[in-house]
Order: C-alpha cells, then sequence, then structure tokens
C-alpha cells in the first residue's frame, strides 16, 4: 500500500502519492483508481460537495466509456438508471431524417446527466473507498514540478490556514478555468485554439424530452438541438451571435425558436415547460501541449476543450482519466513507467480525432444560417449524404460513437 505521511488536519506538512486537482468526472475517476488500488492521494476541489453534485452539464456518454467506468466499479448506478440511446434525428428543409446508428452498429450511447455521475463518483471515493478529499479551497498553487518532490499550496476553508502538500506527482484536472495549466512553463506551452465565431444558448428546460432521441435542427435561423436528460429535464441549444445576454431570449422567445429552428413536417408539438438554465456558450475548443510536464500530468478539459457540438468532452475527460489513473497505479505500485510515458499520446489521438468531428460536424449544423449560400448548399450536402450513402452513414455512426478500432 502506498500511503500518506500524515493526516491531512495535522499541522505536519504532509505527504501523499498524489494531489489531483479539481473534482470533476476526470479527477474524481482518477482518485478512484488510485484508492481502488490502495494508492493515497488527496483531492482538491474550490466548490463545495453540493455544487458539484448539482451542476448541470453532460448527459451523452459513449459505450466505451461506461465500459472503463464499470470495469473499475463505477458504474453501478448508472447501469441501473442511464437510458440508452441507439438513433438520432436531423431536421432540416422541413423534413425529419431519422439516424439509426444502433441498428448499423450494435453500439449505443447511454444518457445519464454528469451531476449524477459527479454524486456517484464522490460518495465512491469518500464513503467507500476512503479517500480524502477537500472541498472550498483557496489559492490553490503548483510548485516544483520540475522536481521529483513537487507540492501543491493551498489555502483551507474552514480555518483560513495555507497548507502544503508534498507529493510524488500532481493530477492537473481542474478544468477549462483551473490553475494548473499555468504552472506549465509558458516558452514550453502550446495551446491550439478554435473559434467558432458564434454563440449556443443553452437552457434546460423542466419537461419531458419532445423526442425520445437527440434532435439537431439545421434551420436558416440557426441550428437548434435537443438532448434529453432526464424524464423531468430536457437540454435544448439555439444558436445565438457570440456573447449575446441570455436576458435577450426570455420564454416565448426561446420556445418560439424551437419551434421554428425544429419543426418538421408530422412532428408532435416539442413539449414545453418552464426554463431552469440559460446561459450563453462561447463557442470555442483548444488543445493545450505539452498534456505533461515533469511530475504534472493534464486531464480532461484542464487539457483539451472541446465545444458541446458532438457531445464529446466529459467522454475526453474519461478517456484520460483511465489512461492516468492506471498509469499513475503501474508506477506507484510496480515501479512501471511505461503508461505514464505514453500518457500524452495516447490521450491526444483521440482528442485530435474528436476535434476533427467536431468541426466537420459544426459546419453540418451552422452552414444553413452562415448567410454564405456555398456553406448552405454544402452543409445540406453533407447532411444528405448520411441517408444516401451507407459508407458515409457507417463512417459518422462510428465517429458519433468513438468506436473506431484505433486511435
Ligand atoms: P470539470 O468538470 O470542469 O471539473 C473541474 C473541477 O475543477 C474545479 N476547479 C478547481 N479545483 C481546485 N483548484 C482550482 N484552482 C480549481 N479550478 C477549478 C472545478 O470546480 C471543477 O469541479 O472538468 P473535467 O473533469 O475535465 O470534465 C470535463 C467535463 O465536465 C466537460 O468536458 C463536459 O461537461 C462537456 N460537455 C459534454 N461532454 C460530453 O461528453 N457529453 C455531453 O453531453 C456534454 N454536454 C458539456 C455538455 C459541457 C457543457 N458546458 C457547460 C460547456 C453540455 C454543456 C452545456
Amino acid at each position: 500500500m502506498i500511503h500518506a505521511s500524515s493526516p491531512a488536519d495535522s499541522d505536519a506538512p504532509q505527504h501523499v502519492p498524489v494531489v489531483v486537482v479539481g473534482a470533476g468526472p476526470a479527477g474524481l475517476t482518477i482518485g478512484n483508481i488510485l484508492r481502488a488500488a490502495s494508492v493515497d492521494c488527496l483531492v482538491l476541489e474550490t466548490e463545495t460537495r453540493e455544487f458539484i453534485e448539482q451542476r448541470p452539464r453532460a448527459g451523452v456518454i459513449e459505450e466505451w466509456a461506461v465500459r472503463g467506468l464499470e470495469k473499475r466499479g463505477l458504474a453501478r448506478n448508472l447501469l441501473d438508471r442511464a437510458e440508452l440511446h441507439t438513433s438520432c434525428e436531423f431536421r432540416f428543409d422541413q423534413e425529419r431524417y431519422r439516424f439509426h446508428y444502433g441498428e448499423m452498429t450494435g453500439s449505443h450511447h447511454f444518457v445519464y446527466p454528469q451531476p449524477l455521475l459527479v454524486t456517484d463518483l464522490v460518495r465512491e471515493y469518500a464513503d467507500v473507498r476512503g479517500g480524502e478529499i477537500r472541498f472550498g479551497v483557496r489559492d490553490v498553487e503548483v510548485q516544483d514540478i520540475d522536481t521529483d518532490r513537487p507540492s501543491v499550496s493551498y489555502t483551507c476553508q474552514e480555518t483560513g490556514e495555507q497548507r502544503v502538500v508534498h507529493c510524488d506527482f500532481v493530477a492537473g484536472c481542474d478544468g477549462a478555468r483551473g490553475v494548473t495549466r499555468a504552472s506549465l512553463p509558458p516558452e514550453r506551452v502550446r495551446v491550439a485554439r478554435h473559434d467558432y465565431g458564434i454563440g449556443w444558448l443553452a437552457l434546460l428546460a423542466e419537461a419531458p424530452p419532445s423526442a425520445d432521441c437527440v434532435l439537431f435542427g439545421c434551420h436558416g435561423n440557426g441550428f437548434a438541438g435537443q438532448m434529453p436528460r432526464s424524464p423531468e429535464v430536457t437540454r435544448y441549444y439555439l444558436q445565438c451571435p457570440p456573447g449575446d445576454d441570455p436576458e435577450n431570449w426570455p420564454h416565448e422567445r426561446v420556445w418560439a425558436e424551437l419551434r421554428q429552428r425544429l419543426g418538421a413536417a408530422g412532428v408532435p408539438p416539442l413539449t414545453e415547460g418552464r426554463l431552469i438554465e440559460k446561459r450563453v456558450l462561447d463557442m470555442h475548443d483548444y488543445v493545450v501541449e505539452p498534456m505533461v510536464h515533469g511530475r504534472l500530468y493534464l486531464a480532461g478539459d484542464a487539457a483539451h476543450l472541446v465545444a458541446p457540438i458532438a457531445a464529446k468532452g466529459m467522454n475526453l475527460a474519461l478517456h484520460d482519466a483511465f489512461l492516468l489513473g492506471d498509469a499513475l497505479v503501474d508506477r506507484l505500485t510496480d515501479g512501471d513507467d511505461s503508461g505514464l510515458g505514453g500518457y500524452a499520446e495516447a490521450c491526444l489521438r483521440r482528442v485530435w480525432d474528436y476535434q476533427e468531428f467536431s468541426q466537420w460536424l459544426a459546419e453540418v449544423f451552422h452552414g444553413a444560417a452562415s448567410g454564405d449560400p456555398y456553406r448552405a448548399g454544402t452543409s445540406i450536402a453533407r447532411l444528405r449524404r448520411l441517408f444516401s450513402s451507407p459508407v458515409s452513414a457507417a463512417a459518422f455512426a462510428e465517429r458519433y460513437l468513438g468506436t473506431a478500432e484505433r486511435y
């Protein structure tokens, strides 16, 4: 067993093998993998437990990711409660086109809201596997990552004291607005960024889904999407100008645009409800390289962000977490460095593939409203090809499900 040298509450400087910064899907999955192998770690999180257990975000999880969670004993509730999705529907030119990717591939998506997954992962880590976690920490800083004795300092919420934890490795899982990425030497960092030049109004409606699958509406007014989350809550998206104010989108305007953009011959009316979340997302992607420097390993949104166009971000965060968690266990229990050595390359192959798919799909979604008749024409050609060419359909299904044989 690989243990901490003194408890986190004592005044003595603490040493743990791994400090995980951030309790999102990536950080909590890594923490759980370490605890299952009896490797001690400390998870630091700026928010409260209640907050992270309710923060709404993702919902669509790919089958390979669920199998990865299941293999690590982390998918019991998910497998009991998640819905299975085997098709999605495109709506354009006032027609609906069902795309049956499940029939085509034998594979499917799981729909399980991110707050439920985070709740399961925190409970398993802290309450079942006995992992240490500090909520509400402030001023997190990573030091000495170039040495074999890095440390992380933070201010403790309850006491206001500054604490320093020495460790062997730091997992930077603090998302898009975290601090660990800033510890990479600036002269070595390359941020590859893509801006779509549009916004998405992300909405959560207190209403059952309007259709039993994901809907993609490609319309001259802009894209609209529907993602079922649960029998009571449904996510909708509306393309809007970048930086738009959510206050410009009162209830009536939202539902009128959704009705128009998701309208098609013979479809039942949308199931409307109170809007419980309304925020404008600035649609962009980035990839930060290197993902590793010295003893700091970035994972999830801390290293790469993909706009929620193809519902890929949390899947990538879980992929990183499986690889990093397993590699840290191999290193800390057997001295086997090979997983850590190949970590960044193995992550980035899937990351870049998903980035490219999101770009491809973004053009399908947004071409019709680009104001450019050439882009509008080619985006409709991409859509029609999915329903006229079995080879194109199979390629789309593979990318949508993330099931390529090798990345
Ligand atoms: P997270 O989930 O952002 O977790 C990072 C955690 O770190 C904390 N933190 C810090 N902790 C300590 N010290 C600091 N200095 C810290 N700074 C921040 C934060 O409070 C937080 O708890 O990152 P992680 O683990 O990498 O997970 C990434 C996913 O959350 C993200 O990619 C997805 O939500 C993206 N996404 C979707 N992904 C999917 O795979 N399928 C989907 O259907 C899907 N839908 C979505 C989405 C993202 C959305 N938004 C809000 C952009 C829908 C939306 C609307």
